[in-house]
């Protein structure tokens, strides 16, 4: 494949299109009366993961044609690029190796022709012998109290994957201890997330890769100042911060000491992070096994992602379905609906992981793209969707893939609640595939004028992934699986998903406009009139 032609005029995308037009009609309820044996055949289990995908607008030969295009866009030779540690973030000039986090102790990958994976593993070591003492109440505060309070400071990548598995592994967690993680520079999430603790129990973790990060400094700073002004005596710092970072010089500016740093390296991209040192508040919580069985699990999906062909392959499958439905439906987004309470800040991670990836308008060579690249993502927790913004996806007018993920076993079996959450999912993805006709409606009784209203088109597809249980094995496939999707996309529509220059740009206009706020004379204003009035109103009124 040669970076000049445009991916449309791949003959294997051409395939595609061709495909699409015979299928877009063709309705799930004649695929699934066609084929006694569909479930079976769109079916797989891998690293612990049953995925079903049957219940797409897919057949054979829409498997095989995708495969292709993944096989056209040289997918194989790049996933041994990443996993091998060549430089394929272009754009920063850096290797991609989230999956050396989790490479077995024996693995070899090498950068600059350096092994990385010792200094991973010692990282790890390092981070589970603070973790430990932490836990077991040794490690102390500045008057001697043991820590019970964690507090991770962090945005973006270095905050929605620890508070994601935070939350996703709480019940693996110590209940004696207390987290709370603070991301906003809006003052309240620190005032809120501090009130009730004690400053000569708490502990903070400073979690940003490039110790430069305005909201996580400011939140910092505020935190040190608030620990101070109760515990009276700079040398408290040492005992109440650490910091997670790859930026040395920064964090000992700051005061913390670097003994008490975890590092991690640059080769792990921000939103890949939260099984590096910035996962140190997760292993403090779920403690150092769990947090070893998490890494085994990704690694799982890692291995699988890297040797299975893509017609067995889970992440292959994923990033390809989601791309049949955003370049060849025109589907804008795809729901991500866990039924599982401790999964609810699932969405929220996989919005950052799969929208700062992939939301992008050129190719690695510069060209503006002529195709649809990252989809929307979205969701919330089953079942409490379903009674908000399911309708639009059942007899709405837009076309919303749904992934599913669901657990045969709960933590909490409590009377029916486990069974009827299931039916709960069971039954939705079902409606939604096969929905309702006017003609059984009008079977059942159901007035002429209300059957339209009543009626459910169906032919609306989804994937049904069920788990074994939420362990923190799980919680790392699922991970991995995301994660490998995403890349698979991005190959395909060959665009650099490991950069953010979006996130970049955001953080130097802020600090453009900060100054003409906190100015005490009225400052010159050279931005549009909206701006300028804005800013005008705002100096009135604060
Ligand atoms: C992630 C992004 C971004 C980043 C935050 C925090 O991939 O780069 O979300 O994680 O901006 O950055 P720091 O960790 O450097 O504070």
């Amino acid at each position: 494949m040669t970076d000049t032609t445009s991916l449309r005029d791949l003959p294997e995308w051409k395939a595609l299109e061709a495909h699409y037009a015979k299928l877009k009609d063709v309705h799930l309820r004649e695929l699934f009366a066609r084929d006694p044996g569909r479930a079976e055949k769109f079916s797989l289990e891998a690293a612990g993961i049953y995925f079903d995908y049957s219940k797409h607008r897919i057949t054979a030969g829409t498997v095989n044609r995708l495969c292709d295009l993944a096989e056209a866009a040289g997918l194989r030779e790049k996933i041994e690029a990443m996993f091998t540690g060549e430089r394929i973030n272009l754009t920063e000039g850096r290797a991609v190796l989230h999956t050396a986090l989790r490479a077995p102790k024996s693995a070899t990958i090498v950068v600059d022709g350096e092994n990385v994976v010792p200094r991973v593993h010692a990282v790890l070591e390092k981070m589970e012998t603070f973790a430990r003492k932490v836990r077991a109440g040794e490690w102390k505060g500045h008057t001697g109290k043991p820590v019970k309070n964690v507090v991770n400071i962090g945005i973006g990548g270095s905050d929605l994957g620890p508070v994601m598995a935070y939350e996703a592994l709480k019940d693996y967690g110590d209940r004696g201890l207390t987290f709370r993680f603070v991301s906003n520079i809006d003052g309240t999430d620190f005032a809120e997330a501090v009130m009730d603790l004690d400053p000569a129990e708490t502990l903070f973790i400073v979690a940003s890769k490039t110790f430069t990060t305005l909201e996580t400094m400011t939140n910092a700073g505020t935190a040190r100042a608030w620990a101070l002004k109760a515990l009276k005596d700079e040398a408290a710092v040492a005992r109440h911060f650490v910091a997670v970072s790859t930026n040395a010089a920064k964090v000992a500016e700051f005061g913390v000491d670097t003994e008490n740093m975890f590092g991690f390296w640059d080769w792990v991209g921000g939103r890949y992070s939260m099984f590096s040192a910035i996962g140190l508040s997760t292993m403090i919580a779920i403690g150092p096994e769990h947090f070893r069985e998490m890494l085994a699990g990704a690694y799982e999906m890692d291995e699988h992602y890297r040797v299975a062909p893509f017609e067995e392959n889970l992440p292959a499958l994923m990033g390809l379905l989601g791309l049949w439905y955003n370049d060849f439906f025109g589907a804008q987004s795809i729901a991500v609906l866990p039924y599982e309470q401790y999964l609810k800040r699932f969405p929220a991670y996989l919005q950052q992981l799969t929208m700062e990836s992939n939301g992008k308008r050129v190719t690695l060579d510069g060209r503006a793209v002529d195709y649809q690249t990252g989809q929307i993502y979205w969701g919330e927790p089953g079942t409490n969707g379903q009674h908000s913004f399911y309708q639009l996806i059942h007899q709405g007018t837009k076309l919303i893939p749904c992934d599913f993920i669901a657990f045969s076993k709960t933590r909490h079996r409590l009377g029916r609640h486990h069974d009827l959450l299931m039916a709960n999912v069971f039954a939705q993805a079902e409606a939604l595939a096969f929905g309702k006709t006017a003609e059984e409606l009008k079977a059942e009784g159901v007035k002429d004028w209300l059957v339209p209203h009543r009626t459910f088109e169906g032919n609306r597809p989804s994937t049904t992934m069920l788990l074994d249980a939420l362990t923190p094995a799980a919680l790392g496939r699922l991970v991995a699986l995301y994660e490998h999707s995403v890349f698979t996309q991005g190959m395909i529509w060959r665009v650099g998903p490991f950069d953010q220059w979006g996130v970049e740009l955001g953080k130097a206009l802020a600090g453009r406009i900060a100054p003409e706020l906190e100015a005490k004379d009225e400052p010159r204003l050279n931005h549009d009139g909206s701006t300028n009035a804005l800013i005008r109103r705002y100096r009135k009124e604060r």
